[in-house]
């Protein structure tokens, strides 16, 4: 892959490590007594900003007809730092007429974009759906041909300047099992997708390819392990893939489940990046708002959320009020859990001397029930279980859960004997370690804390027949 005009911001990330260094420093130098906590270094107050600290990004759907409203504009220049068009770079606005052009709108957001030094994710080059009337009516060869010269036509114009591409979007059926959505498209044959995945590459080397769905959130759903299973073929047959989008409309009859993580970390797995590309919530609860933020923020190959609209007014299903700001503008519960999410991910400004805190000066000192000394950590008491969650001729998936006892855990080693020679292939939230069959995977620095009761996990692929050996967790 090539590197992308606006590369994510390391400087910043640096700059953040620095800076934290400079404050434990000051600390030190200084004393505590001069020093309350510090506010975790929650600096960022906008979406885009705190994304950053953690190499994500936070963007938003931008729609060409709103970009001469102020209001508009503002908050979304503010807090945002990708940009997808919400319509202006479908097929039916870039190709009016077979082999015309029109970038008028497209180039009206991507400009604003760049101009105001955001991203844009470009949005998308091959659909069933918002095809110009002279596609709707093709099929065959011809219509093949006309979608390898739709997507060299929109990919030569952008070239080098588009962070990822839906190559393909929302091919794959809700109700069938898993199979194919019947469309002009896909009746031109099976290997539709793969064809503009490759065209797409050749095309725009610089650019991510991601293949783009909705109804993919929930990995219990056939339509996820469809889209699953495609892109796994994909990787293991070199057909270019670098990333799947996840569209993360939750609504009541595609509710947002506690396995959208397990999904994520599912598709990270097999080699690509992931992106929630249009994200929306249907009354914006803000502990869900929190739950999807965070499961991005726990798998490393996340890179970054995209909500579909600005503000509830701006929202295609504006009567959900699924968006971060009121009709006004005004930031809702949802923004500020987000925000929060993203804020308490930023490398903690490690030795944080826990300012002992000094008794303040109560007048009569009432014998105030003192606090129950907290419950020393016991050390080992952690216990670790693998679950298969998916297995495929010559390979597995797990995932291990690590639950704490009755104390706080504060870094942990998880340990297993593999039974017949399993090799791993990929593992996440975790750093292992491996010594013939014997295997010790440590907490990943981000990790390492538990509460008491209270579990984390763990995930890996591995090749060989799927086993669930033993596993033991010491804490130290
Ligand atoms: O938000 C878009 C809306 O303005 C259009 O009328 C609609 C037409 O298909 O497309 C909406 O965006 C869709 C996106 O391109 C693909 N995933 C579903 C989105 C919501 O329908």
């Amino acid at each position: 892959m090539g590197t992308n005009a606006l590369s994510p911001p390391a400087t910043r990330r640096r700059f953040n490590g620095l800076r934290q260094a400079l404050i434990a420093g000051a600390v030190g130098v200084l004393g505590m007594a001069l020093l309350a906590p510090i506010p975790a270094d929650a600096a960022a107050s906008t979406l885009g900003a705190a994304a950053q600290q953690s190499g994500r990004y936070f963007g938003t759907a931008i729609n060409a007809g709103k970009l001469g409203e102020a209001a508009y504009t503002t908050i979304a220049n503010r807090e945002f730092d990708m940009v997808t068009a919400e319509n202006e770079m479908k097929i039916d606005a870039t190709e009016p007429n077979r082999g015309q052009f029109n970038f008028t709108n497209g180039d009206r957001v991507f400009n604003w974009a760049r101009q105001n030094g955001k991203r844009v994710r470009g949005h998308t080059l091959a659909w069933h759906s918002q095809q110009p009337g002279w596609m709707q009516s093709l099929s065959g060869s011809t219509l093949r041909q006309a979608m390898i010269d739709h997507i060299n036509g929109v990919m030569a114009h952008y070239r080098g300047n588009i962070y990822a591409w839906d190559v393909v979007n929302e091919a794959f059926a809700d109700g069938n099992g898993g199979g194919r959505r019947d469309s002009n498209l896909q009746r031109t044959g099976n290997d539709w997708i793969e064809v503009a995945f490759r065209t797409a590459r050749t095309a725009d080397p610089a650019a991510k390819l991601c293949y783009n769905d909705y109804n993919i959130d929930n990995w219990t759903w056939a339509k996820t392990q469809a889209v699953y299973n495609m892109v796994r073929d994909f990787k293991q047959r070199g057909v270019p893939i670098d990333c799947v989008g996840l569209q993360a409309h939750f609504n009541s009859g595609s509710p947002y489940n506690s396995n959208f993580r397990t999904t994520i970390q599912s598709f990270a797995a097999l080699g690509v990046d992931v992106a929630i590309t249009e994200l929306d919530i249907q009354g914006a609860s803000a502990t869900t708002y929190a739950n999807v933020t965070n499961d991005c923020l726990a798998v490393p190959r996340c890179v970054g959320i995209t909500v579909w609209g600005v503000r509830d007014s701006d929202s295609w299903r504006s009567g959900d009020t699924p968006l971060l700001f009121d009709g006004s503008g005004n930031k809702k519960p949802a923004y500020t859990s987000v925000l929060n999410a993203l804020n308490a991910v930023t490398p903690n400004p490690s030795p944080t001397p826990t300012p002992t805190p000094t008794p303040t000066p109560t007048p009569t000192p009432t014998p105030t029930p003192s606090p129950s000394p907290s419950p020393s950590p016991v050390p080992g008491a952690c216990s670790a279980t693998i679950t298969t969650v998916n297995s495929w001729p010559g390979g597995f998936q797990s995932t291990v859960t690590v639950q704490a006892g009755n104390a706080p855990v504060s870094g942990w080693t998880v340990r297993w004997t593999w039974p017949s020679g399993q090799t791993f292939i990929n593992l996440w939230n975790g750093v292992q370690t491996v010594s013939g069959s014997a295997v010790t995977v440590r907490n990943a620095p981000y990790n390492g804390s538990i509460a008491a009761n209270s579990s984390t996990t763990f995930g890996f692929t591995a090749n060989g027949t799927a086993a669930t050996p033993t596993a033991t967790c010491t804490s130290p």
